[in-house]
């Protein structure tokens, strides 16, 4: 078995849930924040087994666009005045970020 741990864009989770559960995967949703934007965005913990991979995958992979936005930088520059100023940057976001783990145990008690 292997564990998904998946990052995706809040705009994308429902969706992408919906998908999941509709082809027989087990899915736990996670609220988290992304560390460089500091802005919330789901991670789903995705248990499946070893033959089931590449279509767990497959289902994230239509389901999750990337888009380019607009962010402001968490590494401001110095302004003119001496003060550090944020200043905005354009970022890739969505699409998602997967992890695969093995799972060593899978029990239910
Ligand atoms: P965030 O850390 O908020 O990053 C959002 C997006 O900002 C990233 O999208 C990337 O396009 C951009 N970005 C991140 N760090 C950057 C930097 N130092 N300079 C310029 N742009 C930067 P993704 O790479 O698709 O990541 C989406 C979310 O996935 C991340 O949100 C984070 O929550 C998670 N993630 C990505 N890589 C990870 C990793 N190695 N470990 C743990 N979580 C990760």
């Amino acid at each position: 078995m292997k564990l998904l741990i998946t990052v995706v864009q809040d705009e994308d989770a429902q969706k992408l849930i919906s998908s999941l559960m509709s082809e027989g995967f087990g899915v736990t949703k996670l609220a988290t924040t992304g560390g460089f934007l500091k802005a919330g965005n789901t991670t789903l913990l995705i248990g499946v087994d070893e033959e089931k991979l590449d279509d767990a995958i497959h289902i994230i992979e239509k389901v999750c666009k990337s888009r380019r936005q607009m962010a402001t930088s968490p590494s401001p520059v110095a302004g003119a005045a001496g003060m550090y100023v944020p200043y905005p940057v354009e970022v890739t976001v969505g699409g998602a970020t997967v992890f695969v783990l093995d799972v060593e145990k899978f029990l239910k008690l």
